[in-house]
């Protein structure tokens, strides 16, 4: 696997960089030896960190530390932000605790609104990067700080359920409950949210219907259970919300192009070969 050097996407002696993907096309698997935030701005793919995938949709954010590895697979229009740094290269490193992704939640998911705000801090980043001139490389570090309170605010007001947005506290229940039966015409009376709302509100935030977000939430599910557990698929299907593992099996295959049974085997082939690699590897290293 390929590891991707700061040299080759940092303007030199910046510590922090912004790496518009407009589409982001296809790349292969790969490391970086700086830290990368992903801002995913429009579209939808499968995002797999460490072999675990996620659902990359609108306003999500993801962290990828040094020695992570990481693609996106099944890419739907997908339009994104990389935010690249090297904390070596900051002058106050007091932030870098708040970052997504820190306290064992792999996506932070943003608001509309704070998702634009972070646009235009990424462009404004990108401004005074090109702008080099004695004072850049501190506005720069400042804007960057700015990008990570907001974000830091956002996913503590939501964990504390102060946030006056009740469709971002939806989604974090759909999240946690894709097991169970999903009625949305209850969850709407629950959040107190118009069903009508609760639809056009539920696009608006993460770019999906509310019936293909929880499918692909269940789909990412299923995948992780397939891979890292031998349970038999039916019951892969019922606990991933699934009541009929016919339909499961089939909706499976439409959107990931794979059985689940091809996509465990292929995993595990993939798994081993990728493990002997990494043992010969290391036998050759000594
Ligand atoms: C690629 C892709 C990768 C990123 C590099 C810099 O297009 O977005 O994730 O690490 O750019
Ligand atoms: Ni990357």
């Amino acid at each position: 696997m390929k590891t991707l050097s700061r040299f080759d996407y940092f303007q030199s002696e910046m510590a922090v960089g912004v790496l518009p993907r407009t589409p982001q096309p296809e790349f292969p698997e790969h490391g970086h030896d700086f830290h990368e935030l992903v801002l995913i701005r429009s579209g939808c793919a499968l995002h797999y960190i460490d072999g675990t995938p996620f659902l990359a949709d609108k306003g999500s954010v993801f962290h990828i530390g040094v020695g992570q590895a990481h693609y996106f697979d099944h890419i739907e229009n997908l339009n994104l932000t990389n935010i690249v740094f090297s904390p070596e290269r900051l002058q106050s490193l007091s932030l870098l605790g708040f970052l997504p992704g820190n306290r064992g939640h792999q996506k932070l998911r943003i608001k509309p609104c704070t998702l634009s705000e972070c646009e235009s801090l990424c462009a404004a980043i990108s401004h005074e990067c090109q702008r080099q001139d004695a004072c850049s490389g501190s506005m720069v570090e400042s804007l960057f700080a700015q990008l990570i309170v907001r974000w830091w605010r956002e996913e503590n007001s939501l964990l504390q359920q102060q946030s006056e947005d009740k469709t971002v506290s939806l989604i974090y229940f759909l999240d946690q409950n894709f097991a169970t039966e999903i009625d949305f015409g209850e969850l709407a009376d629950r959040f107190c949210i118009p069903l009508r709302t609760l639809n056009r509100h539920l696009l608006n935030v993460t770019g999906l219907t509310p019936n293909n977000y929880l499918t692909r939430v269940r789909l990412c599910n299923a995948m992780r259970m397939l891979w890292q557990s031998d349970l038999p698929i039916t019951d892969i299907a019922y606990l991933c919300g699934f009541n009929d593992s016919n339909y499961f099996s089939s909706r499976f295959h439409r959107e990931i192009g794979l059985s689940p049974k091809q996509f465990r085997m292929r995993r595990r082939v993939n798994l081993d070969v990728s493990a002997t690699f990494h043992a010969e590897l290391a036998l050759e290293a000594r």
